[in-house]
Formats: C-alpha cells, structure tokens, sequence
C-alpha cells in the first residue's frame, strides 16, 4: 500500500527530526536540504546533452549481429544503472543514516558496487599468465589438399582467428621482455569448428612426458620461500631442473640463444612443436609439424636492452603489436607445414617424431606454405578476449588427429581442465571469444554460467520426443574422425622408448648451427644465468651437460664462471649443421621499424623531410628534443619525445640532425641540441649514442649532428652513417636496418 498523505507527512517530519539529532549542523556550514520522499529529481540538476558515443553494431564472435550497440569510445547507453537495470540517480555517494551517520546496510548500488569489484579479477593462468593477442584473418593457399582435408587450408578461404602471445613463467603483470620462451596460440575459427593450434616459438619443449609438467613449472616460477625472482630462469630451482633433466637442454639452448629475448611478437617464429597427424580426403595419413614464419623476418633483442626495457617499458612487446596494429602496419605469418611420411615407427631419418624435444631440420624436410595469417584488429577489451580465451590441443578439426606424443597427450587433459577454475565452470566455449562460428548442437546442459538457453525436453541420444535431433553426422557432412591408428602390441608400463634417450645431438646441432656473434650471446646467456645461482653444485652439474654439448661452449661458460672444465660423458655424435636456424645473415623488410630523430631546431626541414621518409617507408619517426610541444610554429612537427623521457631501446636506430657544418652555403646559426663544434653535446644524447652502439644498431647524422657523434668517440666505427644529406643517411640507415644490426661492429671471438 502507498503511504497516505499523512503517513508521508509524518516520515518526512521523523526524517528531519533524526537528521538533526544524527547530524547536528556544523557551525559555520551551509544548512542542507533533508532529503525528499517525493520523486526523486536528479540531485546533480540537469545534465550536459551526452555526445554520440554510439560505434557500428556490435558482432558476435560468429560474425552474427548482436543486436548491442558496440560503443566505439566509452561506456554504453545514457543512463548508469544496477546491473538489473534499475536507474540510478547517483553513484558517488552511499546512502547513509545521515550525512555523518553510519553506512546502512540497506544500499544496494554500493553493496553491488563493491560486490562486483571485489570479484574482478580472475585467477591468472598457472602458466603463460601475461599476454597479449590480436584478432585477425588467415587464408588457405589450398596447397596443403594433397595431404590435409581441412576445409580453412582450401585455396582463398578466409578464416577468421585470434591469436594470443605470452611469455610462460611472469605473472601478468610482469615485463614483457625477459628472457623465455613465449607462448603463440591461434584459435582459428573455421567452418568446421575451432581449430586451436597451441605452440611456442621454440620448436622444442623441456620434457617428454606430460607428467614431469608441474615440475619444471614447479623449478621454473619463483622460489616458494620469497616468491622471488618474477619472470626469471635465472635461479637455482631453475637449473637444478634441467641439469638433472638432461632432456631439456635442447629447449635450453634456445633459451640462452637470441630468440629467448625477441624483439617483437611480430619478428618470432612459431611452432606447433609436436607431431600432427594429417588426413586428406581419400583418407591417406601423413605426419607433419607445423611453423608460423614472419613476414618481417624472426629478430631479437640484446640482453642488456631487454633487462632495461624491463624497468623502461615492460608493456614493450604488447605496446609494439597494439601501435602496429592500429597504425594498419599489420604484421603477417606464413603457415607452413613439414610433411612426413606415417610410417609405423614415427621416424624421420633416425628422429623419432613423438619425441617433443627434437626437430626435424628444414634442410631434410622443407617447409611448405600453406596460408597466411594477418592480425589486423586489436581486441576492444582486454579481459572480455585476450584474459578469457581459453585454447585447447583437442580443438580439432577434419583433416588434423593428434599423435601418441606423451606430451601432447597430457595437453589433452591439462587445457580443458584448467579452465575450470581460471573460467569458473564447464561453460568456457559460451564466452564470446570462444565461441565458435560454426553451428553449435551440443547436448552439455547446465552447469556454472550457463548463458544458453536450451529449448527441448530430450538433450540426450537417441531420443523421440525432439524429433530425433541432433543427429549424428555421416561421412558426407564431414564430422571430425579420429584415424583409426593401429596400436602396436604393448603392455601397460610407465617408461620412455629408448630412442628418446638421445640428449645432447640436437642442442649440438643447434649450436653448430649459429653464426660466431649468436653462439657468443649464448655464452653470455648461460654465463649470465649460472652465474646468478647460488649453488655451486648445480653451476658444475650444468657444466658438464654443456661439455656433452660442446666442448668450445663448455670451455666459454666454464671461463666465465671461473670453474674446471669437465670431461664430458658421452661422445658426440656427428651432426650437420643447419643453416635455417641461425637468424643472422639474410636482410627483412624494415616495415614498423621505430626511427628515433633527435631534433635540431635549426634544422627543421632535414628533419621533416627524413620523418615523411621514414613515414613512406613504412616505419615510424619518433622525433626528441630537449623539451616537449611544437617544433614548429604551425604544430606540423611535434617533440614525441623528451630528452627526459626518450631511452635508447624504443628505437631501432638512431639519426642526430643537424644544420649544415660550418662553412656549408648558407649555414644558418646553431641553437645545436645534438651539439654542434664548441657546444656542450646533452649528457643524454651521448648516452643514447652509446647505448644504440652497444646494442649494434645503426647510428646516423647528418651536418652538425655528427659533432654528438664525434664527441661520444664513434665516427669511425661500423654501422655509423655520417653525411651532409638527410636522405642519403636515412637510406643507409634504413640498408643496415635491413640486417638487424651492425654485428661487424662487435667481431665474435667464438667461431
Ligand atoms: Fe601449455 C597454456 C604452449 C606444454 C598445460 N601452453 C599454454 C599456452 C601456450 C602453451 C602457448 C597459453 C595459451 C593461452 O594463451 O591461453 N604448452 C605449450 C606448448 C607446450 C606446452 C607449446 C609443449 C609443447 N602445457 C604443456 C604441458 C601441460 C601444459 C605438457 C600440462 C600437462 N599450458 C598448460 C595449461 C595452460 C597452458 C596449464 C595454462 C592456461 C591454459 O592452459 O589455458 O593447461
């Protein structure tokens, strides 16, 4: 019943009485209004008209239409309401007894407020916990029909994907360039269900068996004592695991190589690391491994850049693949496939194709392209995509069967699983980014956040009460089928085949591989990372895995550390190198490559001129000065920017303008930034000079610039480009650019 007019008066009349007593009136403050129990006004008075905030439809994951707004640039619809709709008249304030009066339990709005928030954060993944992902579109070349049936490999077919890159061991809110191996995982949307490929940029992994999973995380993540150190191999736990795990060595041996530390998701390599088995329509099997290659070539950081892009920038890797993103420099991989044959042993000359430790080199097995990958979307909301996808190994489709990799198959288990307590529940594929666009029939009913809902009485089969449905699919609607494997005659045993015995051949390979500068990186890595264990048992029991390796690598690390060499173990097998997996030695397109510009105000047009070179290029200007804001008077060149804020490792290489050197037509007067002959060069701009050095980019000036040059000791060293045109430095520049870096410049002393 409604209050009568009596009633009203008489609450209204209590509420002033209680106020008073609750909030006596502080001498001196304005007096306020009791509140009304009349409808309520917006106590804010009238609001500013809202602006257009309204982006296109909003699409669903399978490409249908939401029917949502999808809110291009901020929140959605007019007004703030509960999450049940009610409107609410202010959100800013909890409704109290009183203005000074206690919190009354009563309030809905805070209780919901705070309820939700409490809650908004997820468990992180136990492992591969920080990441970044990119919706984009893969297309079919159809050149993989000969030995796979899927129909998104068909020629032109465009299937759309998202693909999620991390690092294993930091936790999310940890740097992006440590050193590890990262996770590349695609979920590929297909016609006939999602087909997640979940490899790493490593082709190999530390163990062979699914069980020994929780140990080497166990021995990866920090101590469990001080939690101590995040996103680090470098510690005891770590190599007191690989060292009595010989196994691992060859996963090791990437670690500590150059691709341990890349340069940008968008310079890696991936791989699905395991065996698939492929069936083409005539139902014939093959083997293969899977392989992403990048379009801009697989580059790497130097170890002292990623420690301080650690501290400077440790959203580097996502912040890079984000601007590339939005800045429609859309980086691309080509999927590639090593087929070979399904014999029954699952051999490939002499290498057992389940053990995930080993590869198969290109150079006996090339790598066939069979599509391209394009990310060109950046996802909207970080935790609605990139946080709740959730990837499976048993996300198959037709035309691709798993193999009897001991490792693959503890995958099988370990994804579904963990999902139930990261995603809170069996309902994981209802979340927009993991659901599928083909049709979905399934008859998994209930459970935790259930969003569907389900019409029909009879979700079991057969059934006669909703017609039959659903039915099972023939062979002509394409089902998924698993390959009626023949299984040799076994007896149940926990033990590996003895050919998964072989430890060191391969890490050997690897190493044999490299270029002189990659191998010194490698001793460095291992130098670095022993050298940070406590322990000197674990340092001398990884030292001798190393003499089994090479001796060369063994002495290196062994130097370093200052220990004995030891003798190795085992006698090395002979090995033939392969070229393919060293990453030095070929040129790659310089698209989004960062060209810092350090600006000289006398020189403005040099500097223009260079920035739309580097812009036409397809790379990116980052123009610094010594202090922010407009360059010019027309706000056409702007300090990105600050000595203050600009650090040598945002940029690819460096070019220090200048007006023309004294003498030069028309040399106007030098308010030098860079210095000019006389000038006191900025201490920062000699740090940014030595820093590009060390770290073998490429360095150029022109005029005056080349007094910073000049005064930091480098002028005639390789990879420094110095002359008096803009444009023919930035062409140099953009030449060794090509190459990565200037690795002339460092001569290895390993060969
Ligand atoms: Fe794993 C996540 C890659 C072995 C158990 N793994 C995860 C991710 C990647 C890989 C890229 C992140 C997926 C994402 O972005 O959401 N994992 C690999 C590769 C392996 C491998 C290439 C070996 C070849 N993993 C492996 C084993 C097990 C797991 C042997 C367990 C027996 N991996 C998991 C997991 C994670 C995971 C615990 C954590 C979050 C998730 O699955 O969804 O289930």
């Amino acid at each position: 019943r409604k209050p009568g007019k009596l009633v009203k008066a008489a609450l209204e009349k209590a509420v002033d009485k209680v106020t008073e007593l609750v909030n006596p009136p502080i001498p001196g403050a304005p007096a306020s209004e009791p509140p009304s129990l009349d409808e309520p006004t917006d106590p804010r008075g009238p609001l500013p008209p809202k602006p257009d905030q309204t982006g296109p439809e909003t699409v669903s994951p399978t490409g249908a239409p939401t029917g949502a707004p999808q809110v291009a640039n901020g929140q959605q619809g007019d007004f703030l309401t509960t999450s049940a709709g009610a409107r609410l008249y202010d959100t800013d304030h909890s409704l109290k007894a009183g203005e000074r009066g206690p919190t009354l339990l009563q309030d809905h709005h805070l209780r919901e407020k705070v309820m939700h928030f409490d809650h908004e954060r997820i468990p992180e993944r136990v492992v591969h916990a920080r990441g970044y992902g990119a919706h984009g579109v893969f297309v079919g070349y159809g050149t993989a029909a000969n030995v796979c049936m899927s129909a998104f490999l068909g020629d032109g077919v465009e299937t759309p994907v998202f693909v999620r890159f991390s690092t294993v061991l930091g936790s999310r809110g940890s740097a992006d360039t440590v050193r590890d191996t990262r996770g590349f995982a695609t979920k590929f949307y297909t016609q006939e269900g999602n087909f997640d490929l979940v490899g790493n940029n490593i082709p190999v992994f530390f163990i062979q068996d699914g069980i020994k999973f929780p140990d080497v995380i166990h021995a990866g993540k920090p101590h469990p004592d001080r939690e101590i150190p995040q996103a680090q191999s470098a510690h005891d736990t770590f190599w007191d695991f690989v060292s009595t795990h010989t196994e691992a060595t060859h996963h090791v041996m990437w670690n500590m190589s150059d691709r341990g530390i890349p340069r940008s998701y968008r310079t890696m390599e991936g791989f699905g690391v395991h065996t698939f088995r492929l069936v083409n329509a005539e139902g014939e099997t093959a083997l293969a491994k899977f392989h992403w290659k990048p379009k801009l070539g697989v580059h790497s950081l130097v170890w002292e850049e990623a420690q301080m892009i650690s501290g400077i920038d440790p959203d580097f890797h996502r912040r890079d693949l984000a601007d590339a993103i939005e800045s429609g420099a859309y980086p691309q991989w080509e999927l590639g496939l090593q087929v070979l044959p399904d014999t029954p042993r699952q051999t490939f000359e002499g290498i057992d194709l389940l053990d995930p430790t080993k590869i198969v080199p290109e150079e006996l097995a090339p790598v066939q392209p069979v599509g391209i990958l394009t990310l060109n979307r950046n996802p909207l909301n970080y935790f609605a995509e990139t946080e709740q996808v959730a990837f499976h190994l048993g996300n198959l489709v037709p035309g691709i069967d798993v193999t009897d990799d001991p490792l693959l198959q503890s995958r099988l288990f370990s994804y579904l699983d963990t999902q139930l307590t990261r995603l809170a529940g069996p309902n994981f594929n209802q979340i927009p980014i993991n659901r599928p666009h083909a049709p979905v029939n399934d008859m998994l009913r209930d459970g935790f956040h259930q969003h569907a809902v389900h019409a029909g009485v009879a979700p079991y089969r057969p059934n006669s009460l909703d017609g039959g449905n659903p039915f099972e699919a023939g062979v002509e609607e394409r089902p998924f089928v698993e390959v009626a494997q023949p299984l040799p005659k076994a007896v149940k045993i926990r033990q590996s085949p003895t050919s998964f015995a072989d430890h060191y051949t391969q890490p050997r390979l690897f190493w044999l591989s490299l270029s002189p500068i990659e191998k010194e990186h490698v001793v460095r890595a291992f130098t670095f990372e022993l050298g940070k264990c406590y322990e000197q048992t674990i340092k001398e029991r990884e030292l001798l895995v190393l003499a089994n390796v090479d001796p060369t690598l063994c002495a290196e690390v062994a130097k370093g550390l200052g220990l004995p060499v030891p003798a190795p173990t085992t006698r090395p097998k002979k090995v033939t190198p392969s070229p393919v997996l060293s990453q030095i030695g070929q040129t790659w397109p310089t698209d989004g490559r960062v060209i810092g510009i350090v600006v000289d105000p006398a020189d403005l047009d040099g500097v223009r001129t260079v920035r739309e070179v580097v812009l036409a290029g397809g790379m990116v200007p980052l123009l610094i000065a010594p202090t922010g804001g407009p360059l010019t008077a027309d706000g056409g060149l702007v300090a990105q920017r600050t000595f203050l804020t600009a650090r040598s490792v945002e940029f690819d290489a460096l070019l220090l303008a200048g007006s023309p050197p004294p003498g030069a037509d028309a040399a106007p007067a030098r308010d030098a930034k860079a210095g000019a002959p006389g000038d006191t060069v900025d201490p920062r701009v000699i740090l940014m000079i030595q820093e590009c050095f060390r770290h073998a980019k490429a360095i150029g000036a022109w005029g005056n610039g080349r007094t910073a040059i000049e005064v930091a000791g480098y002028a005639a060293e390789p990879g420094i480009v110095i002359d008096d045109d803009p444009s023919d430095v930035l062409k140099a520049v953009t030449m060794l650019l090509e190459a990565h870096r200037v690795w002339e410049r460092f001569p290895a002393t390993i060969s």
